[in-house]
């Protein structure tokens, strides 16, 4: 089971913007872009991440450790979680088989995670420092976070905040209502995998939906990649496919401004130039 502190609540921004940035995967040049396109102000400003900040780009590492900067803010990954559960073992024993590929078991490896190999120390049979730190940040991720109150409130979750009786309850998601009650008495053991596994909701499951639900705040989520953003039962899906944008073009990493009520820009490794747009 996961060891965090699950749901944290954060007051709205007085003084600066909220950003929100869909699944990272090691893409970390193409967030410095996108942070130097929306001109971000490290003092005033706020990052939010919705989870996967790990595997697959090229720079796992520097993303994850975006998480000891006061202004970043992110939700656990199902691909955090999965590392964690990988190097689960390691942090029992302090040691760990060079073959990463041949002993995975669980398939993260396979699944994007090959790049931890290249922290690991030969001569001591040991990760590095450095990555060490790493996991250790990714393990105090919370599960959700719930920011500001009322018309500005928002929430930040890696997937879906679908509820377990869906397909008998006429209410699909979990509402303010029900994450107000969390915040006391914490999460549900039987809901908290959807919040970085499930794809019911973006991958269509209800359609045709509405766009909002009402009783649940924004709701702003990744995992499940579309080449634009998409909203669903007050799910702001922003998994633009970041990792793959170097090999095909209508994918990109997509950076959310909350206040400007939805405008956007997104990068990607195929083209020189960054796309500008409103979601409304
Ligand atoms: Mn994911």
């Amino acid at each position: 089971m996961l060891q965090c502190s699950l749901i944290q609540k954060l007051p709205s921004n007085a003084i600066g913007r909220d950003f929100v940035i869909g699944d990272l995967h090691g893409c970390f040049d193409l967030l410095e872009s996108l942070m130097k396109a929306v001109e971000f102000n490290i003092d005033q400003d706020r990052l939010f991440a919705v989870g996967d900040l790990v595997d697959r780009g090229s720079y796992s590492l520097p993303c994850l450790e975006l998480i000891e900067q006061p202004w970043f803010y992110a939700v656990m990954g199902n691909h955090e979680a999965m590392m964690l559960d990988y190097f689960k073992a390691y942090q029992r024993t302090g040691y760990i088989d060079p073959y990463f590929d041949e002993s995975d078991e669980s398939g993260y490896i396979e699944y994007g995670g090959d790049w931890v190999a290249k922290y690991y120390q030969a001569d001591k049979a040991t990760m590095s420092q450095a990555f060490e730190h790493g996991l250790e940040l990714a393990a105090n991720l919370p599960l959700l976070i719930v920011v500001g109150e009322n018309e500005q409130r928002f929430h930040v979750v890696h997937s879906e905040l679908l509820r377990p009786d869906y397909s008998t309850n006429d209410i699909k998601v979990w509402l303010d209502s029900d994450i107000d009650e969390w915040l006391e008495n914490g999460i549900p053991e039987n809901t908290k995998e959807r919040f970085y596994w499930g794809r019911t909701i973006m991958q269509g499951y209800f359609d045709p939906v509405p766009q909002l639900q009402v009783g649940l705040s924004r709701t702003f989520c990744g995992h499940t990649i579309h080449q634009n953003i998409r909203q669903k039962l007050s799910h702001i899906c922003l998994d633009t496919g970041a990792y793959s944008s170097d090999v095909n073009s209508a994918y990109s990493l997509t950076i959310y401004d909350i206040k400007a009520g939805g405008s956007w820009v997104s990068a990607s490794y195929c083209r020189n130039e960054l796309v500008y747009g409103d979601f409304v």
